[in-house]
């Protein structure tokens, strides 16, 4: 901030400055924690933004460096943040300045550069890179482009000098770099290589075809995830140490009223369940609306299936949701306009009308897909009925025992 600036405060600098101190007065609000899990969210919202190039269809390579001293480099072959004055702004606080340092500077600035399709937001996430910034001892950013390299570096979310062109370069992207500050982590600044290379690969099998490497230089050890196949990929890994009864996972993707749906699945000779839903690329650990619809379409097509084919031979059982679920391993990744997140730890899609339609589309396409699969979908079927009638034999030999 220069002088000048500081002397011709109006209502609206205030406030922007008010938004990056009050990230560092209150950064759990932001991030969820000070703890491990709000340290690792750092790395996730750098990453995040360079996801959305990938969704972009701009980038396809991530590299995630944890230096020696605790610093996190994240670098992409995205766009690169644009760095041209801002002018469509009446802000006097922003016009005028790179849009590099906005994006850097100010709360909740990303959305005024970028229409993203799927904007991730509700809870902790799409925070956005300046608070990342606010919350960090120093960051340093590069931006990639036009031939150059732009660079801007700060302390605690402040500048330390201009936007300067450091070099020439052929690469398109953005390196962002950062030593979470120990003023606000106090339990430690350290990032874990496996909680980071577990979401890392995540990712990887969620944005097919993209690389995401991470590398450890502090004990030298190194990840690269590629997954040209996505998240059927990421069901066979599901399935890796057990007996898939069926060959080539299920897979359906589907668009319909704004609504991207991408559905894995492949039953093994095991009766655990093991579903991972997401939505935006999230992880929704307590499900919601979206996988409600899954099991419910699920459900009925099983059935329907069953029905038609007279695979019950007269017998007078009912398929119920359990035994569908039974050996199966799922991947469900619905992309929304605008998810709400529920719960205690924003881990429940809660739009309402998200189920009716995941119901429909995995309805309609998981049967059409059981009618050109008949091989796949008798296996199913049969695995549903012997836990459906293993389900009813168990409850009558309880009621056996009951009445003796
Ligand atoms: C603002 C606008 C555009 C891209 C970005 C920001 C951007 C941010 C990050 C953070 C990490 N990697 C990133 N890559 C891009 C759009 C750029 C354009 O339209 O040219």
């Amino acid at each position: 901030m220069n002088a000048k600036a500081e002397e011709s405060y109006t209502a609206k600098e205030i406030q922007v400055l008010e938004g990056l101190e009050a990230v560092r007065r209150r950064p759990a609000m932001y991030i969820g924690s000070t703890g491990p899990s709000g340290l690792h969210h750092l790395v996730y919202e750098i990453v995040d933004n360079s996801i959305d190039e990938v969704l972009a269809g701009v980038a396809k390579n991530i590299d995630v460096t944890i230096r020696k001293d605790n610093s996190v480099s994240v670098l992409d072959d995205g766009r690169g943040i644009p760095v041209d004055p801002v002018t469509d702004v009446k802000d006097p606080k922003i016009k005028g300045k790179s849009a590099l340092e906005v994006v850097l500077t100010v709360l909740h600035a990303g959305g005024k550069f970028e229409k993203k399709a799927y904007k991730v937001s509700g809870g902790l996430h799409g925070v956005g890179v300046s608070v990342v910034n606010a919350l960090s001892e120093w960051l340093e950013a590069e931006s990639y482009r036009d031939g150059k390299i732009y660079r801007q570096r700060y302390v605690r979310g402040k500048p330390t000098g201009e936007v300067e062109t450091v070099g020439k370069t052929q690469d398109r992207g953005t390196r962002v770099t950062f030593l979470p500050d120990a003023e606000i982590f106090k339990e430690s600044i350290g990032v874990s290589f496996d909680i980071l290379s577990k979401r890392l690969r995540e990712l990887a099998f969620l944005n097919a075809g993209t690389r995401i490497t991470l590398i450890d230089e502090r004990e030298d050890r190194k990840h690269i995830f590629l997954y040209e196949g996505g998240i059927v990929e990421f069901v066979r890994f599901l399935n890796a140490n057990k007996t898939p009864i069926h060959t080539d996972p299920i897979y359906i993707h589907k668009e319909k009223d704004d609504l991207q749906l991408e559905l894995a699945l492949q039953y093994n000779d095991g009766f655990d369940e093991n579903t991972y839903a997401f939505v935006n690329n999230i992880h929704t650990v307590d499900g919601g609306t979206h996988l409600t619809g899954f099991r419910s379409a699920l459900t009925r097509v099983v059935n329907d299936y069953v029905k038609r084919y007279e695979l019950l031979k007269g017998k007078e059982i009912g398929i119920q949701g359990d035994d569908v679920r039974e050996g199966m391993s799922a991947v469900l990744s619905v992309k929304i306009m605008h998810p709400q997140f529920e719960g205690q730890t924003k881990g429940k899609l809660g739009n309402s009308e998200v189920e009716g339609i995941v119901k429909s589309i995995v309805g309609d396409t998981l049967s059409t897909f059981f009618e050109e699969h008949p091989q796949t979908a008798s296996s199913v079927a049969a695995k549903a009925i012997t836990a459906a009638e293993a389900r009813e034999a168990a409850r009558k030999a309880r009621d056996l025992t009951r009445r003796k």
